[in-house]
């Protein structure tokens, strides 16, 4: 059974709409997503018929005003979900940070009303898949390195280039894709499944994040229509900003695979004996599980003052930074001791540890490598740039 741990009481930072919103979404995934994900993986499927529950459950763009199908909740609110989704696995919580953050908050922020219209509703209510496109096989820490442009044509866009690692990408119906245009400033643009020149070829092979789609998106000569050009930004800060957002998220999900692992491995170490003693009894493996229980507990706290920070715009690119970064290394940590803590069955999908060991595996290196956010918060702190 399920049983996360709450060990400095941060149920009573919450508000009441806050453990309702939990409780919802810890139910759908008891329900929908514990009963099939292993297969899942194992099989590397997507399951894409959870797309539209998501949808049902508030998990696309729960931030995003009712006016636009979002829900209009907190930010502590869409941090909630995601520890809940990943605790069910990180392709869920994947899945919804890409249509929350990356794909809905870049219409919402940089869009006009026209793209809030046609866009935002379909997205929320998972009618429509969304991928975001701005890693290229070249470029993936130096996004503002990036190759793919276009050019004005007058009466539309000429795009040309390729995307590499975009998770949905092979089943969107939607892309938000920044691209240069011709004076080399990086712009948003919004694609649609279909266009002609189009195509976005599954990455194959994974051994981590196996219940996601991964694929590339490849522009051979694209006309994107003007009206799908995002007015409201300019430059590189357009999709970092976005990644801001999905950071945020993914410092709260994580905390759901490490409760998962943790959770796993002190119920088995209660239950297994060794010696004729549960191994919970021996030093060693206590001392893991007070490591796990001291770290998920800081992880809470910073994901929690994070999550307040932004809900007066307070927080700052590199507070996001820490808190991802610190969060994921934390779960990939806990996923590694649990799994030890678990022996030969450790390794098996009869448990979801090494099902989350492996897909913290990507989490530390997508949205910002571990490294990345580590010279982000040097940068910070001393205010000289050790990126290049
Ligand atoms: P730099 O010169 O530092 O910055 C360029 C402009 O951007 C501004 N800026 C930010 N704005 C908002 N939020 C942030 N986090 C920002 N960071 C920087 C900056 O002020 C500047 O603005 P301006 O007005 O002066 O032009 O950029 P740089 O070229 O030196 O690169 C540094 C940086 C920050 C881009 C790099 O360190 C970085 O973050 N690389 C990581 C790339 C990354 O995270 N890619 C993620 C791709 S998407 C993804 O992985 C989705 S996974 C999906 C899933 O969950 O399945
Ligand atoms: P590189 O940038 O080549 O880095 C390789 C290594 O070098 C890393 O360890 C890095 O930390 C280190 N390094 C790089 N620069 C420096 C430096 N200046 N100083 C010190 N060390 C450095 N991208 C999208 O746009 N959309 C998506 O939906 C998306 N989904 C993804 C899904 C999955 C499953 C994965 C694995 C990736 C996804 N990505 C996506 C791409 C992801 O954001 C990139 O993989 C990530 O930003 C790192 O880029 P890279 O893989 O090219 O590594």
């Amino acid at each position: 059974m399920y049983n996360p741990p709450d060990y400095y009481l941060v149920d009573e930072l919450l508000t009441d709409e806050h453990k309702i919103i939990r409780n919802a979404v810890r139910e759908w995934v008891n329900r929908a997503v514990i009963p099939i994900i292993d297969d899942a993986a194992q099989n590397h499927i997507f399951p894409q018929h959870l797309i539209k529950e998501m949808g049902e459950i508030g998990a696309f763009g729960p931030y995003i005003p009712e006016k636009y199908g979002g829900a209009g909740m907190d930010q502590v609110a869409y941090g909630i979900i995601m520890t809940e989704l990943e605790r069910g696995d990180s392709a869920i919580r994947s899945a919804a940070s890409v249509q929350s953050s990356l794909v809905m908050y870049p219409i919402y922020a940089f869009g006009n009303e026209e793209q809030r219209m046609k866009y935002l509703p379909g997205l929320a209510s998972g009618e429509l898949i969304g991928c975001f496109g701005l890693t290229e096989p070249n470029h993936g820490s130096d996004p503002g390195g990036m190759l793919t442009r276009f050019e004005d044509k007058g009466d539309y866009y000429l795009l040309n280039g390729s995307k590499m690692w975009i998770t949905n990408s092979p089943v969107a119906d939607v892309a938000v894709v920044w691209a240069k245009d011709e004076e080399g400033i990086v712009r948003g643009l919004i694609l649609e499944k279909g266009m002609k020149g189009l195509t976005a070829p599954e990455t194959l092979k994974k051994w981590s994040l196996r219940a996601s789609l991964t694929g590339e998106l490849v522009f051979d000569n694209v006309e994107v229509p003007k009206e799908n050009l995002l007015p409201n930004v300019k430059g590189l800060k357009g999709p970092l900003k976005c990644l801001n957002s999905a950071r945020y998220g993914i410092a709260w999900g994580a905390i759901g695979a490490a409760m998962d692992c943790y959770n796993t491995a002190l119920q088995y170490s209660l239950e297994r004996k060794q010696f004729n003693k549960p191994i919970a009894s021996f030093q060693l493996q206590q001392k893991k599980l007070a490591e796990m229980v001291t770290e998920i507990t800081k992880a809470q706290l910073l994901a929690w003052r994070v999550g307040m920070l932004r809900n007066d715009d307070r927080a700052t690119p590199a507070q996001i930074s820490m808190a991802k970064r610190n969060n994921v290394e934390m779960a990939l940590r806990i996923a590694r001791d649990s799994r030890q803590i678990l022996g030969a069955m450790g390794i098996t999908g009869d448990f979801p540890i090494m099902r989350h060991m492996m897909n913290l595996e990507s989490v530390i290196t997508y949205e910002g490598t571990h490294d990345i956010h580590l010279l982000i918060t040097g940068f910070d702190i001393t205010g000289i740039s050790a990126f290049e």
